[in-house]
């Protein structure tokens, strides 16, 4: 038997679109299961750590329910191989992933928590701490090897590229443009966007729920 993958989410990119996004990277078919507000309050209790997303995979051995998106995308990354030729790239792709999700948990704010509708903190977002986000990112991208071509880690696309991406693509779609100072994210971006693994799936995706003003 072999393993069949879904991913259970809401209705939104959210913490659950980067492992889609490995998901369709890795041509590996799964079911993408998105829960209502509704159906949610029945499936919490269900959930290992009562929160989304969940991957259930099935295989021989049984049945895993895999809570935490990192988590998820780590092991989709090594059982795909997208997590780096070797302990160099591995280190380099989880620095890369965490700095992510630092900066993702503050657009999350502004999107969905304490900062939504706030168009101060939205200024106060896009004037200083997006600047900070871009710098580091614009360092590790420069701080990667020279045959990495444009990626984080390496010639081809890891886990943390894929984060990278998805990063990037929630800002464009809250402010179209934010990369324009930084031209080597860009072209990081549209490298990404171009992967022909990803070229159905990027065309018929729902859409970002990324449209705070801003
Ligand atoms: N660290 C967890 C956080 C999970 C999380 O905060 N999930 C939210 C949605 S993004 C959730 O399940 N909210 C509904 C709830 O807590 O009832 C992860 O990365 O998966």
């Amino acid at each position: 038997m072999s393993t069949s993958y879904e991913l259970i989410y809401f209705q939104i990119h959210g913490r659950a679109e980067p492992i889609r996004l490995l998901l369709t990277l890795a041509g590996q078919p799964f079911t993408d299961t998105v829960l209502t507000r509704e159906q949610w309050k029945s499936a919490k209790a269900t959930m290992p750590l009562f929160q989304l997303p969940v991957l259930v995979e099935k295989d021989a051995r049984g049945e895993r329910r895999i809570p935490q998106s990192q988590a998820i995308l780590r092991h989709l990354a090594r059982t795909f191989r997208f997590d780096g030729a070797d302990e160099e790239q591995r280190v380099r792709a989880d620095v890369v992933a965490e700095t992510c999700v630092d900066i993702a948990a503050g657009i999350g704010a502004l999107l969905h928590g304490a900062g939504k509708g706030n168009a101060e903190l939205a200024d106060k977002y896009w004037n200083e701490t997006w600047k900070t986000n871009l710098a580091k990112l614009g360092n590790l991208l420069a701080s990667a090897p020279a045959g990495a071509d444009g990626l984080f880690v390496a010639a081809t696309p890891t886990y943390a590229d894929v984060n990278a991406f998805q990063l990037l693509h929630t800002h464009l779609a809250m402010r179209p443009a934010c990369l324009d100072g930084a031209p080597e994210l860009r072209r990081f971006h549209d490298r990404m966007a171009a992967l022909p693994q990803w070229q159905s799936y990027l065309g018929t995706r729902r859409k970002s729920e990324a449209t705070v003003p801003g």
